[in-house]
């Protein structure tokens, strides 16, 4: 559908950027912050851990004025649930209040609106010990730590992101150390914990609510549109399948509190089914967030299974498993490029995937990630010319002015990531920010920060609300 009149950025639109502790922070065991399951995780071979990373830690007030430089008007960055409680519960540590204090109070002194994820990936690692997300005790320890958050920050953080990508952790657990792949049924653990989660996070939205009523809270999962590989219906059967067990069973629960169809018939055949204890499902229909954050890097496309064991496809970089035998199978979209680290890019597809997720749930929505890895260079003089990246956020942001045009109401765009930082799984070496910063995989050099040419062309987007892009 064309549009002969774009419409505009709304005015007081959140441009931005994100980052998560683990991968920018640094200081892994300072000022009493205990483990996490990401400190604590076998790090794969070759690239680097995050005892470092940017050491934003100690550099926070040089990183806001860059961000300030920028323009930025917001900044989605995760409190490490470790630095606050580094048993996961008990004892309040008052170095990590300290931190989110200094850091929160340096963005609003710059006009930075701070968006504040609860938990990205880093359980505390003592609650791991006790069976993490298995155990129910968990969901307690997140409601306290939620309500410390609060009533620390509440006073100046307005908006507020649940837990980033549950549905990445439930997809791939394994990869991404949610579960021990060794148990005897992963999947059924997965589901167990996945609905502990959506417990914990409606807990959380209403504790909000209470507490902070003018604050606004949502979830952050990874939403994509899901293509089938071919009009077979065979095929349109299976995208509707993997849509539903990968993005709509999240949100059907986050937003209406209920358990979508399809993955409850999916749960129940496979024996996945989660123990449901009274008044969970009360809990779960009453939680009602104000907004919908999502993360996207790029579309996806399944193929029909008809039960094949070679259905099932490990991609090697990323560690994570596609396809799942009579549900669906990962097809290669040959219609779209890829990049370095062959993730298909697909400007189109996150217009059809903010089409989708308004017309679903009719909440606001707010882009928390999306972005470009990619083995940049320094070059002489400070240059990194990353017109890659320019030219894939431009391609993007014109798509999201179009589902604006469209009629979908989205209200900030923070892509991944605001600064250089390590990835989760593939190093220091793939690079998503604006700004960089100067490591190597093992060598941390003087980790000094550097404007990149995607630097100075967002300034100028921001500058222009938009209309320059
Ligand atoms: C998302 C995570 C981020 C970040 C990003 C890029 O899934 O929320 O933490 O890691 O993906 O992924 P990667 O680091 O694997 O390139």
């Amino acid at each position: 559908m064309k549009h002969t009149n774009l419409k505009k950025f709304p005015d007081a639109f959140f441009w931005g950027g994100s980052t998560s502790a683990y991968q920018i922070e640094g200081a892994w065991n300072e000022d009493g912050k205990g483990p996490s399951v990401i400190d604590m995780a076998n790090h794969v071979e070759g690239v680097t851990d995050f005892k470092v990373a940017s050491d934003h830690y100690h550099r926070y007030q040089e990183d806001v004025a860059l961000l300030a430089e920028l323009g930025f008007k917001a900044y989605r960055f995760s409190i490490a649930w470790t630095r606050i409680y580094p048993h996961g519960s008990g004892e309040v540590n008052p170095k990590g209040i300290e931190f989110y204090n200094n850091l929160i109070n340096e963005l609003i002194k710059n006009n930075i609106e701070p968006i504040v994820t609860m938990y990205h990936f880093d359980l505390p690692y003592a609650l791991q010990q006790k069976g993490g997300w298995s155990n129910r005790e968990t969901i307690d320890a997140f409601e306290t730590y939620s309500k410390t958050l609060f009533a620390n920050f509440g006073d100046r953080v307005n908006y507020w992101l649940t837990i980033n990508e549950q549905n990445m952790m439930i997809l791939h657990g394994d990869a991404i150390g949610t579960i021990d792949p060794n148990l005897e049924n992963p999947k059924k653990e997965l589901y167990q914990q996945n609905h502990h989660m959506l417990v914990a996070q409606a807990k959380a939205m209403k504790l909000c609510h209470q507490m902070l009523p003018e604050a606004k809270i949502g979830p952050a999962p990874n939403i994509v549109s899901i293509y089938p590989a071919s009009a077979k219906p065979e095929d349109v059967l299976a995208a509707d399948n993997f849509a539903a067990i990968r993005n709509w069973l999240y949100l059907d629960m986050a937003v209406f509190g209920r358990y979508n169809n399809v993955v409850w018939s999916y749960l129940e055949e496979n024996g996945y089914t989660p123990t449901i204890v009274e008044g969970d499902m009360d809990i779960l229909a009453n939680a009602n967030p104000d907004f919908i954050a999502f993360n996207y890097y790029t579309s996806q496309s399944v193929a029909e299974s008809t039960g094949d064991p070679s259905d099932i496809n490990h991609t090697g970089d990323q560690h994570i498993t596609i396809g799942e035998q009579g549900v669906y199978k990962g097809h290669k979209n040959e219609y779209l490029k890829t990049n370095e680290f062959g993730w298909e890019i697909d400007p189109v597809g996150f217009r059809t995937t903010l089409r989708e997720i308004y017309s679903r749930y009719h909440l606001p929505l707010i882009v928390t990630e999306l972005g470009l890895g990619a083995f940049d260079q320094l070059e002489e003089d400070d240059i990194v010319n990353d017109s890659y990246r320019i030219d894939f956020l431009k391609k993007h942001l014109e798509q999201l002015q179009l589902a604006i045009s469209d009629g979908v109401e989205v209200f900030g765009f923070c892509p991944w990531s605001a600064i250089d930082l390590v990835s989760t799984h593939q190093g220091s070496s793939k690079r998503y920010g604006f700004i960089y910063v100067n490591r190597d995989e093992f060598d941390l050099k003087d980790l000094r920060r550097i404007r990149k040419q995607s630097f100075y062309w967002y300034q100028g987007v921001i500058a222009s609300n938009g209309d320059k892009l």
